[in-house]
């Protein structure tokens, strides 16, 4: 059995994640172990929430809560609405985890046992009206590369360049806006990417596969000179993994932390140790190329501006420790999805949120929605109009109204079970041969996490059936030919067993509704048309399922825009 390890980015812990984070990662990882688990690969999929560093220490404070209390609680929130949007994740961890700060003290070992950590001084923002040294990305100012005037000291999320806080023009503090700054010196340990740069070059220069979206930002940070530069890896705070090499203490670094952008990815493996321990399994056969992780795939999903992290410094963790680990076999990387006319902000709350996204609509929906939109090849728009306009075609008047005509005209007509009727002819066969194709297209695409083609596919395998029910017309038949108006019914009544199955991995809930509906417990994976388009047979029982896709109205349309318009209170 081909085995399959998925990683979506790790939701940041300090706040609910809006629909552009979700669409770009979280969600297509979903499709994607969704999809390879009907295929009947072994899949392990893996999120967390990311803990550390001085966000979530921030919004601790702003909400009054201790900062591991705030953590335990915005973890279960975000878990609750994973779960609303049917997210199958196999584990979804937590970065402060126990297990992460073992692997993460243990990584921090073997690269200093390898030459690769140096002890340095360095300078750092220290804010005298908050009281504090401001990490990252708790220093705002103007990008030195791009001129972007709202860059983070950390990265700027215009450019996707990773930056030291002090490389930025104008410095101020991001909590009090303060302008009040000083560089103070502290020491910190430096993890020495440059001189794994060969290494990196030539590991990336074997992903020949990968979207360009990915290589070419990996490329530009590898070689525009300064591109990989020496890491800090360490930081003055309290909230983190402290600095140890493995089980020793790390003198001279007592009461420092690991920077979160160093035990973040750690997590993916150390979610799966969680997963093992909560559950009994073995994750080094996930991780561990000597522990029979050598045919696993391993695919990562992540918005642009995680790339360089994962294509540099996680990849330089893994190398530097010269241990066998697993490294990534397929990085998908999206750009970003944009809401009416702007960008979706967090700090701004600007755009819908996980949360408020289930409140107006179920996940089918907007799953369908922001699959079909996802940002592969460049960045798209978020507009309630265009929502309102696909949501309604493509899945009330399209696949939904498939369903319902067909069950219930069987129903009035023939009673709720199978009729039995007679053989196909040749617009049944012919409408075969066009599924066996576009299904063998719908299957390519999945393979290749080409998103957006697949939802195009699966679209025109629904049309097919409403062309096929269009042409046949069964009602008509009906009038002249018995037993042919029963056998199209028939075929009508296996295609809502085939769509449930082909759609579950962009429509789960609609898939069970159809399913249930058909009375069929569990259908695999169709791989001949002719005997998928027969599973059903004559006196099967199925019932009429209620309606699958309400149309968004008008008026509702108008109250979400108006709803969502300003920022989120
Ligand atoms: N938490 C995403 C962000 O906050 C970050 C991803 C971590 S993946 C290891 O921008
Ligand atoms: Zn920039």
């Amino acid at each position: 059995m081909p085995r399959t390890l998925i990683t979506s980015a790790l939701p940041y812990i300090n706040g609910i994640k809006h629909l552009g984070n979700m669409v770009g990662s979280q969600l297509p990882a979903d499709l994607h172990a969704r999809y390879l688990r009907a295929r009947g690969h072994e899949v392990m999929f893996i999120c967390a929430t990311d803990e550390h560093g001085t966000p979530a220490e921030i919004a601790a404070a702003r909400a009054g809560q201790p900062v591991a209390e705030y953590c335990a609680e915005m973890w279960q929130v975000q878990k609750d609405l994973a779960d609303g949007f049917r997210l199958s994740f196999d584990h979804f961890g937590r970065s402060s985890s126990p297990q992460n700060r073992r692997l993460t003290q243990h990584f921090a070992g073997r690269l200093d046992k390898a030459g690769l950590i140096e002890e340095r001084s360095s300078r750092q923002v220290y804010s005298n009206a908050d009281g504090r040294f401001l990490p990252d990305r708790y220093v705002e100012g103007t990008c030195p590369n791009c001129g972007y005037d709202r860059a983070r000291g950390d990265q700027c999320e215009n450019c996707t360049k990773q930056l030291d806080p002090t490389d930025l023009i104008e410095p101020r503090s991001a909590i009090s806006g303060s302008t009040d700054l000083e560089v103070r010196e502290t020491k910190h340990l430096f993890l020495l990417q440059s001189r794994l740069r060969g290494d990196l070059d030539a590991w990336i220069d074997r992903q020949t596969d990968w979207p360009v979206l990915t290589t070419s930002i990996a490329k530009k940070w590898l070689h525009d000179g300064d591109g990989l530069q020496d890491r800090g890896i360490t930081r003055d705070l309290d909230w983190g993994v402290p600095v140890r090499k493995g089980d020793e203490p790390w003198p001279g670094m007592e009461g420092k932390v690991f920077y979160v952008w160093f035990d973040a990815p750690i997590e993916y493996i150390a979610a799966t140790n969680e997963w093992a321990d909560a559950n009994g399994g073995d994750w080094e056969r996930w991780w561990r190329t000597d522990k029979g992780a050598d045919d696993v795939r391993y695919v990562q999903f992540m918005g642009k501006d995680n790339v360089p992290f994962h294509t540099l410094s996680f990849p330089a963790t893994i190398l530097g420790s010269g241990e066998p680990w697993k490294t990534v076999d397929y990085l998908k990387s999206f750009n970003y999805l944009n809401y009416d006319g702007g960008q979706f902000s967090t700090s701004q709350g600007r755009g819908v949120f996980m949360d408020q996204a289930l409140e107006v609509l179920p996940a089918d929906y907007w799953r369908w929605w922001l699959l079909s939109h996802v940002p592969e090849s460049s960045d798209t728009e978020f507009t309630w109009e265009a929502f309102q306009t696909d949501v309604n075609k493509d899945l009330a008047d399209v696949l939904g109204n498939f369903v319902s005509r067909v069950t219930k005209f069987c129903r009035s007509k023939f009673g709720e079970e199978v009729p039995a009727g007679g053989a196909w002819g040749p617009r049944e066969t012919a409408l075969a041969e066009t599924l066996a194709i576009r299904l063998a297209n719908y299957e390519r695409h999945m393979d290749a996490i080409e998103i957006r083609k697949s939802a195009a596919e699966l679209r025109s395998i629904w049309v097919a059936g409403n062309e096929y029910l269009q042409e046949a017309a069964p009602w008509a038949t009906f009038k002249t030919d018995l037993e042919t108006a029963a056998m199209q019914i028939r075929l009508g009544l296996n295609l809502v067993r085939l769509y449930a199955v082909l759609s579950a991995p962009f429509v789960p809930d609609a898939a069970a509704t159809m399913l249930t509906a058909m009375r069929v417990e569990g259908a695999d994976w169709p791989t001949d048309m002719a005997e998928a388009l027969g599973a059903l047979p004559a006196g099967h029982a199925f019932d009429v399922p209620d309606v699958m896709f309400a149309k968004i109205t008008d008026e509702r349309r108008a109250d979400w825009a108006e709803r969502f318009a300003g920022t989120r209170g």
